[in-house]
This record gives structure tokens, C-alpha cells and sequence, in this order.
């Protein structure tokens, strides 16, 4: 029985399952073991080049050409769970622990977490009703939780162990996928492309066992514009909606970031051919569409929007760099019925790196809150660099405790537990 299926014919029994238990979110958990640290350490000793910095600039006014590479200084030569991507096709069993990287040929559905006592089973498929995503009962839906790193640079975290924790103890229901289509020998440039797919069904793998959402982020950047990789776009969501089209929870986000010479018309463009693609699959879907400038640029959207139903545009922010004229844009373009999904944001500055701001941070968190919009926070690795929120010394992939995580995380746990931070 696969996921969606499972959605319809059961949703008597999960409403009247959750009437009578009165679940609430933040109480889904529980009904999962409480395995806090078998937290496996990874001890693997790959280097990397970390090439090909970019760091997204804001502003409301700039012409954008230019990603400006005031990168991220680290020297990022052991992050301990990075991996070299040369040699993608072995790094990736240098991870994790239970099983998690070899089912490269992962093509069928994962029976499907029955539980109702899951995000899953309790909301079922969403869908966009105006500027809301709804879950299945038409009630108002927050996704939130941790997207990746690439999940070719940092293939540890696409782990069972990691996305029960974050489900378990820091009570988010949504993992991203990151899957870099340029840098880092990404999917279109040089990357192993059966090996990436298999992080990426093994990711949806675990997510669906964990009645969690999960988002698939084809995640452009350097090549600025989304035609570039038009071609391997539409191969990838052919074959990966197919795979997918009875689950459910599986999210499709087509673009990461448009920047540079990706304007609206080229991504309107991308879209009007992606979009039918996966629509021929999976008919009913949530899509989040990347905007320009580093989806920044909703009002584009707003001014322009897409024909498709059950399509959400992407938001992103820096705290430390993106201020109130974004926010005010995004209360603009919400208040006018655009149905906003932040799928990436940090509270450092744009390059990932630099001082947290906890001041602009909370200012959107009021503003997050204000909407129940839905949030994802860059990036679930340990990384040198400050948006990464485990320290780059900690191995673990669960149970990582205060001193494991850098600021970022320590805060962003607090975000989502709704317990004061330590
Ligand atoms: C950054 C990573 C960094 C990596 C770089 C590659 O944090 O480790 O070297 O990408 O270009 C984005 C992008 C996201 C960026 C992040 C920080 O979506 O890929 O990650 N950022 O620069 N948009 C705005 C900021």
C-alpha cells in the first residue's frame, strides 16, 4: 500500500485516531522511540576541495549578475563527514550506520508508516489553498525542519538515524534534500549520477518510514539560470515522479535559486516545461518554484504568477543580510494571497558564514509565525562555516548535545522544540 492511498482510504480512522488520542504536532513524536544517542560517529577521513564558493548577495535593487564570492573562509580540508565527490561512487559507504547508503536501486515504496501517529498519518497529502499550504483535512499546514548540505558534499546526514532524531527531539516534520545540479561535481557537472539518485531514494526512503515530508531541491546556484540544466531537469523529475507518484509527502522543489541572467521569464519558462512533467506522474504534488535574485524576487512571481495548481514560491533569507525590505515584501505578497514557502534561510549572512543575528533572526521568526508559513533552515552538516549547525569537530549524527552544535543550531532547536535555548 502506498503512502497516498494509505492517505484517502484512512482518513476516517487518523481523524477519529486523532480526535481520541488529541494529538497535537508536537506530540507526533512521542510515539517514536526516544532513541536519543545511539548516535553512531562517522570517522572517515576524506578531503575535500571545496571549490567554487558562491555567495549570494541581497539587495532589493542589485542587478544581480554577480554572486559575489566573498567566500566562506574555511579551510574545510577535514570536515570528517564531507565526502570528495571525485570519488563519489565509494564515498558514500563511508557514512552512515544502519544500511543507509547502499540501496542505490531503491525503486519501490518503503511500506508505508501505518502509524497514525505520524506527521503523514495525521495530515496526509497537502496542498496550496490560496496563500496556505493545507493538510488533507483542509486545515493550515507548517512544514519545518533541517534542508541538507549538498547530499553529495555531506552524504552522512541523508541517515535514518539523523532525520528520527530531528523528528524525535527537535520535533520537525519536513528533511530538504539538497542536490547540488553545479558545484561540487553536482548532478549536472560531473557528479555520479546513480549514486546521487540513490541518496536522494534513500532520503524519501526514511522520510516515508518516518511519516515525514520531504522536500527534493534541485538545487541551482552557480549556473545561475535553470534553462542551463533544462535538459537533465526534466530526465530527473521523470523518473523520480514516477517513482514517487503514490506517495504523498514527496515535495518537488525545481529550482533552488535562480540568480544572475535567471530571470522570471526564464524560470516561467522552466517551469511550463518541468511542471507537466511531474504533473503527468503525480498529479496533485505541492511544487515549490525558486525565484530570482536568490528567490527573493516573489513580487516577480506575485506580478506573473504560474497556471499550475498546488504551487508554492520560495522565499529565502539571511538574517544578517536580508532585513526588513524583504520581510515587507514577504507580508506584501502573502497579505496578496501568494503562497510563500521559505525552503532555505540561515541567520548568518549570505555566504553562510559570518556573525549570527539574533536580532534580525527573531524578527523573522515573528514574521514566520505571524503566517505559519513554512521554514527550512540551512544546512544539517558540520561544515567549517557558521550556518552549518553542527560544530565541524562533532561526528555524530544524532544526539549531538550543546557543545556539538554551533550557534545556529543550538537557536534553531529552540525554534522548533519551543524550549529556551541553553
Ligand atoms: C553554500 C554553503 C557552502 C558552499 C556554497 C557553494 O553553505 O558551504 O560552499 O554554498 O556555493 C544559498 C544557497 C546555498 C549556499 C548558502 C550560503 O542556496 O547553496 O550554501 N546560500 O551561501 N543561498 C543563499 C545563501
Amino acid at each position: 500500500m502506498k503512502m497516498k492511498t494509505f492517505g484517502k482510504t484512512v482518513l476516517a480512522a487518523v481523524l477519529a485516531a486523532a480526535l481520541l488520542c488529541g494529538c497535537s504536532d508536537n506530540s507526533a513524536s512521542s510515539g517514536g522511540s526516544s532513541e536519543t544517542s545511539t548516535s553512531s560517529s562517522v570517522s572517515s577521513s576524506s578531503t575535500s576541495t571545496d571549490g567554487s564558493v558562491s555567495a549570494p548577495e541581497s539587495s532589493s535593487t542589485e542587478s544581480s549578475t554577480e554572486s559575489s564570492s566573498e567566500s566562506t573562509t574555511e579551510s574545510s580540508t577535514e570536515s570528517p563527514l564531507e565526502s570528495t565527490t571525485e570519488s563519489s561512487t565509494e564515498s558514500s559507504s563511508e557514512s552512515t550506520t544502519e544500511s543507509s547508503t547502499e540501496s542505490s536501486d531503491n525503486t519501490s515504496a518503503n511500506e508505508p508508516s501505518d502509524n497514525a501517529d505520524t506527521y503523514f498519518g495525521r495530515h496526509g497529502a497537502l496542498s496550496v489553498n490560496g496563500a496556505d499550504l493545507v493538510d488533507a483535512h483542509g486545515e493550515k499546514m507548517q512544514l519545518r525542519g533541517m534542508s541538507t548540505h549538498g547530499i553529495a558534499w555531506f552524504p552522512s546526514f541523508v541517515s535514518m538515524e539523523t532525520f528520527k532524531y530531528l523528528r524525535d527531539e527537535w520535533n520537525t516534520n519536513c528533511i530538504r534534500l539538497a542536490m547540488y545540479t553545479h558545484e561540487n561535481n553536482g548532478y549536472c557537472a560531473g557528479g555520479d549520477k546513480e549514486w546521487i539518485k540513490g541518496l536522494v531514494k534513500n532520503g524519501v526512503e526514511y522520510a516515508t518510514e518516518l511519516g515525514m515530508y520531504i522536500i527534493i531541491d534541485w538545487h541551482v546556484l552557480n549556473e545561475q539560470n535553470p534553462l542551463t540544466y533544462k535538459d537533465e531537469a526534466l530526465k530527473f523529475f521523470e523518473e523520480i515522479s514516477k517513482l514517487y507518484a503514490d506517495y504523498g509527502n514527496v515535495i518537488y522543489e525545481i529550482c533552488n535559486e535562480p540568480n544572475g541572467s535567471g530571470s522570471w521569464n526564464d524560470v516561467t519558462a522552466y517551469a511550463n516545461e518541468v511542471i507537466p512533467v511531474i504533473r503527468a506522474n503525480d498529479p496533485d504534488s505541492v511544487i515549490i518554484v525558486g525565484t530570482p535574485t536568490w528567490s527573493q524576487d516573489i513580487d516577480q512571481a506575485m506580478n506573473s504568477p504560474l497556471s499550475f495548481d498546488n504551487i508554492m514560491y520560495a522565499l529565502h533569507f539571511y538574517a544578517a543580510t536580508h532585513t526588513d525590505w524583504l520581510r515587507s515584501r514577504m507580508e506584501n505578497c502573502v497579505s496578496n494571497g501568494l503562497p510563500v514557502f521559505i525552503s532555505e534561510f540561515g541567520m548568518c549572512d549570505a555566504s553562510g558564514n559570518g556573525a549570527i543575528d539574533t536580532n534580525q533572526s527573531e524578527q523573522w521568526k515573528t514574521l514566520i509565525d505571524k503566517y505559519n508559513t513554512s521554514y527550512m533552515c540551512w544546512n544539517l552538516a558540520n561544515k567549517n562555516e557558521s550556518s552549518s549547525i553542527i560544530k565541524e569537530s562533532c561526528r555524530k549524527l544524532s544526539g549531538w548535545t550543546d557543545d556539538d552544535l554551533n550557534e545556529q543550531g543550538r537557536i534553531i532547536r529552540s525554534w522548533f522544540t519551543g524550549e529556551p535555548e541553553d
